[in-house]
């Protein structure tokens, strides 16, 4: 038995047509990048960061999906988006992803958000994702990320070209 809102996730892989993606509930905490990479035994670049950021013109939530390793250089996205960014805070991203920071996965959010993803995910062969709590997770492959989200790929972090 999943908890509500990391079932909500398996709903939505379900739903996806990627029912072979199980969430995972853990009895370890993977509220961070590192404690999900110990909790599942990965290093942490193969943790899938969800993080919201906001238009500051547009008004429109974005989902950066970045490597546990990296650190999103918000210049650099601004650049590649055409507009400033801001950093919502937590009662937002509850909002607008339906999940606590913390938990939020790049997928089944209470509305449509447009997906970025981190280049250096494509460089594992697995990764693992947040699952709607601080407990949860699902294995996936980068070519699975990309089509779960219909991100483009983008240059987010820090320290890389481009
Ligand atoms: N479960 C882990 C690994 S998948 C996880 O969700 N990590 S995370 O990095 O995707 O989510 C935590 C992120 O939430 C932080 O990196 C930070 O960008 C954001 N965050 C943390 N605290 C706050 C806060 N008070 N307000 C807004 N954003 C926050």
């Amino acid at each position: 038995m999943l908890s509500p809102s990391a079932q909500k996730v398996q709903d939505a892989l379900n739903e996806r047509g990627f029912a072979h993606l199980q969430v995972l509930e853990l009895s370890a905490s993977t509220r961070t990048a590192q404690e999900a990479a110990d909790a599942v035994g990965c290093t942490v670049g193969q943790i899938v960061k969800s993080l919201i950021f906001r238009g500051a013109t547009s008004g429109q939530p974005y989902l950066l999906l970045v490597s546990g390793v990296n650190r999103v250089d918000v210049h650099k996205v601004e650049e590649s988006l055409g507009e400033q960014l801001i950093k919502p805070d937590a009662e937002y991203v509850r909002t607008i992803t339906g999940f606590a920071i913390g938990g939020v996965p790049p997928l089944g959010h209470a509305q449509h958000l447009e997906a970025l993803i981190d280049p250096d995910l494509l460089q594992y062969e697995r990764i693992y994702a947040a699952a709607g709590t601080p407990f949860a997770v699902f294995e996936l492959s980068p070519n699975e990320l990309l089509a779960l989200t219909q991100g483009r790929i983008v240059q987010l972090a820090q320290g890389k070209a481009g």
